[in-house]
């Protein structure tokens, strides 16, 4: 078999060789088959456009540091055999890249599971169970917290990732107990409420999470505790064609028993505005009603009360009627006004917010502002009654998501175990939304480019920066690896002063601010960087960002009022002199600190999204990381379809070719002399014993175990090893010591 790489015809930007195998050949012509599938006759003439892959190409390596071509065509051809034989997984070192496979593969089995258990990575294929393993070793070993980040756009695998290592730790570390089951069980209930179907992904999370599993000294899980990031609240209120609301809605219509949904006054999820936006209402392949009765359990057990729920419910309920509610226009004094039309789901709406009618009929028709401590009341026209509806519908539904991860916190978390901090480690699971590109965005994707702006750099700092800079102060032999940098990007984006993020904030807390004004501040500042990309005039509204993962248009209309996230004053007294306890209760944190002066401003949206990305960047630098790189192999949710130029672009903003690179010639794994002579002195031979040069012995060592060649090498205080190295030095402890414990036994059953 004889792998060819050649010239696609093609041209443009992704045109990058694809793979080929040579078929037949005629006077002067060779017909290739290219990995598409697609048969190609190539003439003399062109055979210049053809050249010979390295061997390691035709099988395709575990590895990609093992390619014989690296270069981009190599690695995509690897990734596409491999996904071709339903090999998901492949390494750069212990780097993952986990290529959706969009089947069910029978990888995550008890058994493999067991298998993967106490192995280190290489010795069996490539998995996402070996880097858990590894996670869990690695904390246990170094006593160091443990952080998985896994990245990659919506729908590439991001959340299953999160949740079969959840599982794999789950299973190994002993002892199945309740706790246990109440840190897996979070996961149904966070889905139903914090997922949906997009067009891109049947369950794309919209908000991030960070779960933090925190493990006591004998590895058994012990607690953990679940942070989230800037669920997108406009989903409530509006969905994009073929689209869903959050899953929890459809789950509850489908789910209910009919006595439940007769208190509730509620039909089918076809007869409210909320759930109809996108024109979808069902989704293939799941199951709303069986979803629910998983819900239901999956509160029982992170123990939300039935009462609890009822609450919930009402309020979901009440969501789902006022989206109903109509505004009818009128003119008083000359002023355009509005009235709710008439209809049950009004009433029905009142009765189970629990508030007075004609006071939430009030709210939402007119805006009160207060003006040196006197309350002025202005009408609303029907288009701000609306919107101002929704704006309550949105700050009810993301205070009931807040409280819900509140309350399995309170659940799962134990506090006890931080306190011992010293002796208990934990390992975290970051599961942030993917880097998105629509044709409209705005604010919410502006937040969640900027948090995948962090994690690049987080990434580019680990796998780039720090390594380089310690081979230097280390004096390891090192030839310098270019890569890309968006530290600069970040740095305009959301870090330097009067960057963009805080100029939006500070226009937001300016009382006479607009978009505009918003808009002509920030192209006076930032209008000649390489990072903003201005409007084309000055009627123009959208403004571009150069992201890590491409150019990124912004429609910045709105984006103050979403920043702000605020609601109106009587709004704010309609849910204070309600009698839904439950509702005052959601709302409580708002009403102390604000009361009813809407002009004290709480912290922004934006504001609190950028503390809590602060807050999170902190506690990954404790960490000992490890990145799971997932990628989409199509925009279809297809198994077996591999688009190469969606591949390609997706290795590319990653950094996956430089990664390759550093992570072949680099030594990512480092320990101090002391550190690594602690661990694997069994591994000195006897005959050097006597030395008592802490760095001389961990060169015997290397040299006993590894052999004398480059693939290693010793700096001023640590020694520098591939990952491989990692793992057969283990291997090798391993097996000495279990000779010695067979020696043992033997002498002692002897001596008996
Ligand atoms: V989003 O940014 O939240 O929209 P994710 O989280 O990256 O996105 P997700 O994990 O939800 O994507 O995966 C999308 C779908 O791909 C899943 O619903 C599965 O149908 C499918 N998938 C992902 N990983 C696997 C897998 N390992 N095996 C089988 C998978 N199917
Ligand atoms: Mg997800």
């Amino acid at each position: 078999l004889t792998i060819i790489q050649f010239q696609h015809p093609c041209h443009g930007e992704f045109n990058v060789p694809i793979g080929a195998v040579v078929k037949d050949s005629d006077s002067g012509r060779i017909l290739l088959e290219d990995d598409e599938g697609k048969e190609h006759w190539i003439t003399a003439r062109n055979m210049h456009m053809v050249r010979l892959m390295h061997p390691s190409s035709v099988q395709g390596v575990e590895d990609m540091i093992c390619l014989g071509d690296l270069h981009e065509a190599g690695i995509v051809h690897n990734l596409l055999i491999r996904h071709q034989e339903h090999k998901v997984y492949t390494y750069t070192g212990s780097i993952l890249v986990a290529v959706n496979p969009y089947q069910l593969l029978p990888l995550y089995t008890v058994d493999q599971i067991r298998l993967y258990c106490n192995k280190r990575i290489g010795e069996l294929p490539p998995h996402v169970f070996a880097i858990a393993d590894n996670c869990y070793f690695n904390m246990k070993r170094n006593k160091k917290d443990q952080c998985c980040v896994i990245s990659g756009e919506s729908g590439a695998g991001k959340t299953e990732s999160t949740k079969l290592i959840l599982q794999f730790l789950a299973a190994i570390s002993g002892q199945h107990s309740w706790i246990e089951q109440q840190v897996l069980e979070a996961n149904p209930i966070l889905e139903a409420f914090g997922n949906a179907k997009t067009i891109r992904n049947d369950n794309s999370s919209r908000f991030g999470k960070y779960i933090d599993i925190h493990f006591n000294q004998n590895g058994v899980i012990e607690g953990a505790r679940i942070e989230q990031f800037l669920l997108e609240k406009s989903r409530v209120c509006r969905q994009a064609p073929e689209e869903r609301n959050y899953h929890i809605f459809y789950c509850m219509l489908m789910g209910m028993n009919t006595e439940q949904k007769k208190m509730l006054n509620l039909g089918t999820a076809s007869e409210y505005t909320y759930l109809t936006m996108g024109n979808c209402t069902f989704c293939d392949g799941r199951n709303d009603a069986k979803d629910y009765a998983h819900i239901r359990s999956a509160m029982k057990i992170l123990t939300f009360s039935d009462s609890e729920h009822w609450d919930i419910s009402k309020l979901l309920a009440a969501i789902l009627h006022l989206g109903n509610v109509e505004f009818e226009a009128a003119v008083y004094d000359n002023l355009d006004c509005s009235d709710v039309m008439d209809s049950p789901h009004f009433s029905i709406a009142t009765k189970l917010l629990e508030v007075d009618s004609s006071e939430l009929q009030n709210s939402l028709t007119n805006l009160s502002i207060i003006v040196r401590g006197e309350s002025v009341s202005r009408p609303l026209n029907i288009v701000q009654a609306a919107d101002g509806r929704d704006a309550f519908v949105k700050g009810i539904y993301g205070r009931i998501f807040l409280w819900i991860v509140n309350k399995i916190n309170s659940a799962i978390f134990n506090p006890t175990s931080r306190k011992a901090k010293d002796s208990r480690h934990s390992i975290g699971l970051l599961d942030i939304f993917g880097f998105e590109n629509f044709s409209n965005n705005s604010f919410e994707q502006l937040c969640i480019n900027i948090a995948n702006e962090h994690l690049q750099q987080f990434f580019v700092h680990h796998v780039f920066k720090l390594e380089q800079e310690e081979y230097r102060a280390e004096n390891i032999t090192w030839s310098n690896i270019d890569f890309t940098d968006n530290r600069q990007a970040l740095e305009v984006i959301a870090l330097k002063p009067m960057n963009i993020i805080s100029l939006i904030d500070e226009e937001s807390k300016f009382p006479k601010g607009t978009d505009a004004t918003m808009l002509v501040k920030i192209n006076s500042l930032h209008g000649k960087s390489k990072v903003y990309i201005p409007p084309k005039s000055v009627h123009d509204t959208k403004f571009g960002i150069n992201h890590f993962a491409g150019v990124v248009f912004y429609e910045s209309k709105d984006f103050l009022e979403k920043n702000r996230d605020t609601l109106s004053a009587n709004v704010m007294q309609v849910v204070h002199s309600s009698k839904n306890k439950f509702l005052r209760e959601i709302f409580q944190h708002a009403l102390t600190l604000q009361g009813l002066d809407t002009t004290k401003r709480l912290s922004t949206l934006g504001g609190q999204f950028k503390q809590s990305l602060e807050k999170l960047m902190k506690i990954l630098e404790q960490c000992q990381p490890y990145f799971i790189r997932c990628i989409k192999p199509n925009d279809y949710k297809k198994p077996l379809l591999f688009d190469r130029e969606l591949c390609i672009k997706q290795l590319r903003y990653s950094g996956m070719m430089e990664t390759i690179q550093i992570r072949k010639a680099g030594f990512p794994v480092r320990y101090s002399f002391e550190e690594f002579f602690d661990r694997y002195r069994v591994l000195l031979p006897w005959s050097l014993r006597q030395q008592n040069d802490a760095r001389q012995s961990c060169i015997s060592i290397s040299e006993a175990v590894l052999g004398k060649d480059e693939s290693w090498q010793a700096g001023k205080t640590k020694m520098f090893l591939k990952d491989h190295h990692d793992t057969v030095l283990e291997l090798q402890r391993q097996n000495i010591l279990t000779d010695k414990v067979l020696l043992i036994q033997k002498v002692m059953r002897g001596l008996k």
